[in-house]
């Protein structure tokens, strides 16, 4: 979903479906697309390197040299070891037991995640960059978590499988993909079937998948905080997730309460898309559908302020203050009031939507509610990363063009509110068909 929820409350929408993606062997593998004889050799790219030297620091090694002890971050010296380089070898030597040497060219490997990127964010409406070689993807509007009708894998692995072969057939590199409810599962299962992984954990799978997991691999657990937990006895993510969070949250603070949460599965981050949003939103759904007026107003009360609250602390004045109303079982209805120029006002943000809730939905029964800032503008507005983003993006933001003046009355419009049974596997082509705002 790309709309965030305010904590604590209920949100009743179908489970998230998250890629996490991670290339293998990133620097190497492109390294293999200039000089395919390097194909099942060992590789070893060095920064600070220089052919024929000792110096410098090794960037990555293919799974072939990583089978010689050679590692991420290692000196070459002790690289060259454990691996001798191929050019070096005498003539009695075993040439299966050398590696090939090659130097960093970022460049070139910035090309080559540049084309990986472009079929991420074509196969995806939101997309997290994280690193060169690394992204998520929010493909809930795209796929499904139901059973594809020839047996039992779901929609959402043959979507997984699909996004794989595109980057292998048109880049042709390796990617690793784990598939999941949630962001730091997505990460933790794209790792765990590393090179040419394809790792899908079910929304109902989630804790057990975890259970067996070191806490040095949960997302927020560094060395230090394992070493801790360690001397508690506490070792995988299963022991994590039974440990009494009130004890976590004595030694951890509230940092400790949230890694019990992620270790039993739960990761409320939403994946927002690299660069700057088009519109900033937030949105709270009821426990029970509601027509109390003081219960509605005061929940718009309470997003209109975090709304503006977060446009102010991200420099963003809007132009545009809307509302969405959900009334039960899906019908979406989006409202909105356009300024005469851009403000930062949260009283403006908070009595204009109150005015588009009182103006029509005083009486109605409500499942959810939101409020929207959008046709942003930035104080320190940098045109080139501004273009950068919205080249790159496929729709963006929290940006899904949801809100408009008009009623939209197709679920399909919202993947938050649509049923999972009107998805289908990868059909839908970008965001044109949606209703842009204003
Ligand atoms: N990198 C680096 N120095 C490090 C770690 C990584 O320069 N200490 C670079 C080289 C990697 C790239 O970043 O190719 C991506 O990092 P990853 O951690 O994803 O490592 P790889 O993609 O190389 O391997 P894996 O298959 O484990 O993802
Ligand atoms: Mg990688």
């Amino acid at each position: 979903m790309a709309e965030e929820t305010l904590p604590g409350t209920a949100d009743d929408g179908p489970d998230s479906i998250v890629l996490h993606v991670d290339m293998d062997c990133f620097y190497a593998a492109c390294e293999r697309l200039r000089e395919p004889e390097l194909e099942g050799e060992p590789v070893v790219v060095g920064m600070g390197y220089e052919p024929g030297e000792g110096h410098g620091a090794v960037a990555t090694a293919s799974y072939e040299a990583r089978e010689f002890g050679v590692e991420s971050a290692q000196p070459i010296s002790t690289a060259l070891e454990r691996l001798p380089r191929i050019d070096d070898l005498g003539p009695d030597d075993d040439p299966a037991a050398a590696g090939h040497y090659r130097t960093v060219d970022l460049d070139f490997y910035k090309s080559v995640a540049a084309d990986v990127k472009a079929i991420l964010h074509d196969c995806a409406d939101v997309v997290r960059e994280v690193s060169i070689d690394e992204a998520y993807l929010d493909v809930t509007d795209r796929t499904a978590w139901d059973l594809a009708a020839s047996g039992d894998r779901t929609l959402a692995e043959g979507f997984a499988r699909y996004v794989k072969q595109r980057i292998a057939r048109e880049v042709g590199v390796a990617a690793s993909i784990g598939v999941a409810p949630n962001m730091s599962t997505a990460k933790i299962a794209s790792d765990f079937d590393k090179p040419d992984g394809l790792v899908v954990v079910r929304p109902g799978e989630v804790r057990s998948f975890l259970a067996p997991i070191p806490v040095e691999e949960v997302h927020g657990v560094g060395p230090v905080t394992a070493r801790k937990l360690g001397s508690l006895g506490i070792e995988t993510a299963g022991d994590l997730a039974e440990a009494d969070a009130s004890a976590l949250e004595a030694e951890f603070g509230s940092r400790g309460r949230e890694l019990h949460e992620r270790a039993r599965g739960y990761d409320d981050r939403t994946v927002t898309p690299t660069g700057r949003p088009k519109s900033l939103s937030r949105e709270s759904a009821f426990t029970e559908p509601t027509d109390d007026v003081e219960d509605k107003r005061e929940v718009v009360r309470a997003l209109a302020a975090d709304v503006a609250d977060r446009a102010r602390s991200r420099g963003a004045m809007y132009r545009t203050i809307g509302i969405k109303v959900v009334v039960p079982p899906f019908d979406i209805n989006t409202r909105a009031t356009s300024l005469s120029g851009p403000v930062d006002d949260p009283e403006l943000v908070e009595s204009v939507a109150l005015d588009l809730l009182d103006a029509e939905f005083a009486e109605t029964t409500v499942r959810k509610l939101g409020v929207r800032v959008s046709k942003l503008s930035f104080a320190d507005a940098d045109q080139s990363s501004l273009d950068g983003w919205e080249s790159a993006g496929s729709g963006g933001a929290d940006g899904d063009g949801r809100v408009s003046d008009e009623t939209e009355a197709s679920a399909a419009a919202d993947g938050d509110d649509e049923p999972p049974a009107g998805r289908e596997a990868p059909s839908r082509g970008g965001q044109s068909s949606l209703v842009e705002f204003d």
